[in-house]
């Protein structure tokens, strides 16, 4: 596996890992497609573009480090663990197995070279403070890129740690929204609405990017713009469509957090080829 910068091979990338995906939540019959699928372009233009990571040497000190905070779209993460060869990619059907590394959220002591245990909601941003920090105190050029869902958000411990980045100037740090409106039993809007999203982490000091979260230019723009701005932690406000890539599945709260059936897994596989 090797990094570009060229977006229909990016593309291209982030249509194989959809179709990953299907398969590897239908044959565990049970997980979360829809924003495992809104976020892959997010996670495809990172590992495979932004990040500095080298898989021959997990822990090498200066790697930037991802964090899934919403941590049930474990499967996009397995993928790209998988494709750089961090872990197997012939297990990758074992997905939610009892003894397979890959379980049902990223759990470090299956696989070490994940930078966090996440699932429990909330906590990804905190993590990635403390990782960002570290690495300023050491005077070592690693970034840290947290992505967290929009129900997520309702986290109040997002919210200490989004005004802890911002007074403490965190400029190594870029927080990934994935706004795709819906959360575990419904539209965001109609549960408990985060709007003005975009104010609200301009007002707790970050430097604020929306975009479009399927947009590869888009986002390799963002990620550049959020490397450029000093004395700031960015937020980037991705608006996605859960489910994105499979009709059926899109914007649908339905595939929250249920496996598609072989038959709908055909006809998934068949619109992502
Ligand atoms: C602290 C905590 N509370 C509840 C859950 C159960 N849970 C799993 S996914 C989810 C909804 C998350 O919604 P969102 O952040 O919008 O994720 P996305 O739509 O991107 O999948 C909830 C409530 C959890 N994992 N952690």
């Amino acid at each position: 596996m090797t990094k570009t910068s060229n977006v229909a091979e990016l593309q291209a990338i982030a249509k194989r890992i959809r179709r990953e995906i299907v398969e590897m939540i239908t044959h565990a019959g049970s997980g979360h497609p829809g924003g495992s699928l809104s976020a892959v372009e997010i996670v495809v233009t990172l590992f495979w573009d932004v990040m500095r990571h080298d898989p021959s040497n997990p822990h090498w000190p200066d790697r930037d480090r991802f964090i899934l905070s919403k941590g049930h779209a474990a499967p996009v993460l397995y993928c790209a663990l998988a494709e750089w060869g961090y872990t197997p990619k012939s297990e990758l059907n074992t997905l939610r197995k009892l003894g397979s590394i890959y379980q049902g959220h990223p759990d470090k002591r299956f696989i070490p070279a994940l930078e966090a245990s996440t699932g429990s909601l909330g906590e990804g941003l905190s993590l990635g403070i403390g990782i960002s920090l570290a690495a300023k105190l050491d005077s070592r050029p690693s970034r840290a890129y947290v992505v967290l869902g929009d129900g997520e958000s309702q986290e109040g411990q997002i919210w200490e740690a989004a005004m802890f980045g911002g007074d403490k100037k965190v400029d190594n740090l870029v927080a990934i929204v994935d706004y795709n409106r819906i959360q575990l039993d419904g539209f965001v809007d109609d549960i408990m609405s985060l709007e003005p999203l975009a104010d609200k982490w301009r007002a707790f000091n970050w430097h604020t990017i929306e975009l479009d979260g399927h947009s590869i230019p888009a986002l390799q723009a963002a990620f550049a713009e959020a490397e450029r701005t000093k004395g700031k932690p960015t937020a980037i406000i991705a608006h996605t469509i859960k489910g994105k890539g499979v009709s059926f599945m899109e914007n649908n709260p339905k595939f929250h957090g249920v496996a598609p059936t072989e038959d709908e897994m055909k006809r998934a596989l068949a619109e992502l080829n």
